[in-house]
């Protein structure tokens, strides 16, 4: 599906034409483009081969050429041109979080950078700060930008690594004489990023996949090519690593490449204390006539052969595993067929593009027996936040929904802004109405330390409170935590019986697994929401899932495992405790 690049293009067109200063209504044609293809649940591949691109609101004949000569060539030939007119360091600054078309122009005009470098010397320095309308805040902004852009690049979000991952497995598998095929590496860990994408396959022979997987569609350059290996790198910029193995040490072959590094160090130790030898092979036994392989096959087979239990990808990073499994007591890690709903969800009444009918049939066709109904609330004007009316409408229209439904049900409640000074944006009365209260902070990100922390812990006291969402603000890549103290707020939820969440949406995954963990073990229940503003994205609790496992959850940690009858059962305990 390309739709996510097509959306990116039409954003960078629109970025591009508001340095120029163009005609806003061509930039504002360019960005509800992108809106619409952002929301789309179909592929534009398939809207494009129907004939039906128009269809699309936002989409005219203008804007449908470049869809079809990049679905076609790959590229559009006016952002090149739009590019080639642009200086570099104008298209680097937009790519600096907290930087937009109108600073950017500010910053290139006054200051005359020609590179990111000349411009973060021109903040250290303090040269930024004395620009017209600009405050040293900012200044200290875009500093705290351009070192997060120099650390994230390079990286490529799983969002986009998984994906391509199972593109690419599937592709793979069409080919004779493949057998087992995996991902391996960070990917198979569940990382939030991968720096390079491991694939792994068996053949017995090699060099038919090699020639087939350097020569795919989306490859750009091969960095390196052999026998039985290859490094490509795709026209999105990803490396992909390629190994062909032997069946008989795909095991040991998947173990070694799944890393990490430091859990395989720490397997070799012990091989080694067991007189045994461990590599990507297999795992071998001196003999009189030389060695003898005594697992490789599979990896529990290589576990097996060092004495110890299968150990779970996400939890190979030496941080309490390999003492867990010699003790016997590793987690039960909880599993994507233990979800039994989705615990937030938007819809049209508020920036969400599915009615909530279509979300509920959604839900249910995918065996899920409840979905929570989590539009944002009256504040959140740029997302259209309900106002006590339209919630209460809503709520009725619920209650129509489920007396229809069977086996399913439609969990009643809202996106409650946590105000600045860490009241919530809906009066008691009317939260004691919902079935779940999600509370979570959209505005004010940089009041600092004490006052977040102070916001956050004060609304978790709130009796209706139920499950703080996203709880640092994080976006992988784009923009760091805001400053809060997870430690204290773990304490306050625990104390007062308020869940967290980590929202699966791939760019967020907040919490992340190193705090979802310090919650497991505060003894905190953790929710699991997609966050759904598309019906697409309903998929994207598997990401979660990937995070809760890394975080060492089982599923007695998950609200998303219990009916829908014991969860409220647990949120509402809160209800009756002040
Ligand atoms: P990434 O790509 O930076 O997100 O992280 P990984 O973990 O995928 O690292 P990568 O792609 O460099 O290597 C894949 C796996 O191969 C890694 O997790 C463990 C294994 N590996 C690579 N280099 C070494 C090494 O020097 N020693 C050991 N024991 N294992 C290694
Ligand atoms: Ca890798
Ligand atoms: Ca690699």
């Amino acid at each position: 599906m390309k739709n996510k690049e097509i959306s990116a293009i039409f954003n960078e067109i629109a970025d591009i034409l508001e340095l120029k200063g163009e005609n806003r209504y061509r930039i504002a044609a360019y960005r509800r483009g992108a809106r619409s293809i952002e929301g789309l649940s179909e592929s534009i591949e398939q809207l494009a081969a129907d004939g039906s691109l128009v269809s699309i609101p936002g989409i005219g004949k203008d804007l449908e050429s470049k869809i079809l000569e990049y679905l076609e060539n790959g590229k559009v030939s006016y952002l090149e041109e739009l590019r080639n007119e642009t200086p570099p360091v104008l298209l680097e600054m937009l790519k600096v979080p907290g930087i937009g078309p109108k600073m950017a122009i500010l910053l290139y005009k006054e200051l005359g950078v020609t590179s990111l470098a000349q411009l973060k010397k021109a903040a250290r320095e303090h040269r930024i700060q004395g620009l017209p309308k600009i405050k040293a805040k900012m200044e200290e902004n875009i500093l705290k930008g351009i070192e997060f852009l120099e650390k994230s690049r390079g990286r490529t979000p799983i969002g986009i690594a998984y994906p391509l991952a199972l593109e690419l497995l599937e592709a793979l598998r069409t080919l004779p004489h493949v057998e087992r095929t995996s991902y391996a590496g960070s990917l198979r860990r569940w990382r939030e990023t991968v720096g390079d994408l491991d694939i792994l396959t068996t053949s017995k022979r090699p060099q038919e996949v090699i020639d087939f997987f350097v020569k795919m569609d989306n490859v750009e350059r091969v960095l390196a090519g052999g026998k039985t290996k290859a490094s490509v790198v795709t026209s999105e910029n990803i490396q992909i690593d390629l190994r062909v193995v032997e069946s008989e040490s795909f095991g040991s072959a998947l173990n070694y490449f799944t890393g990490s590094k430091e859990h395989n160090i720490r397997l070799r130790e012990i091989a080694i204390k067991k007189g045994l030898k461990l590599n990507e092979y297999g795992v071998f036994k001196k003999t009189k006539q030389g060695e003898k392989r005594i697992a490789g096959k599979s990896e529990e087979d290589v576990y097996k052969s060092l004495g110890l239990p299968f150990i779970p990808p996400e939890i190979r990073e030496d941080s309490g595993e390999i003492e867990a499994a010699i003790e016997g007591s590793l987690p039960e890690l909880v599993t994507i067929d233990m979800i039994k709903g989705d615990l937030h969800g938007h819809t049209k009444y508020s920036d969400g593009h599915a009615t909530l009918e279509e979300l509920a049939q959604l839900a249910k066709k995918r065996g899920y027996r409840y979905l929570l109904i989590s539009d944002h609330s009256q504040s959140l004007h740029i997302a259209n936040g309900l106002s006590r009316d339209r919630l209460l409408k809503q709520i009725e229209e619920i209650d129509k929904l489920n007396a229809r439904m069977k086996g399913f049900r439609l969990l009643k409640g809202s996106e409650v802004d946590i105000l600045p000074d860490g009241s919530l944006d809906f009066d008691d009365g009317l939260l004691a109405m919902l079935d779940v209260v999600i509370i979570a902070v959209h505005s004010k990100f940089k009041m600092g330390l004490d006052k977040m922390t102070e916001r956050v812990t004060t609304a978790m006291l709130n009796p209706h409170a139920n499950i703080l969402a996203h709880p640092t603000g994080r976006v992988v890549g784009i923009r760091d935590a805001y400053e809060i103290d997870m430690d204290e707020v773990i304490r306050i939820a625990a104390e007062t019986g308020t869940a967290i969440e980590i929202n699966c949406h791939p760019l967020r995954l907040d919490l992340d697994s190193l705090n979802a963990r310090k919650a497991k073990t505060a003894g905190v229940m953790i929710s699991l929401g997609t966050d759904t503003h598309n019906p697409t994205e309903l998929d994207n609790m598997i990401y979660g899932i990937g995070t809760a496992r890394r975080g060492w959850l089982e599923p007695g940690n998950v609200l998303n495992t219990l009916t829908a009858d014991k969860l409220l059962k647990t949120l509402h305990k809160k209800r009756s405790r002040r």
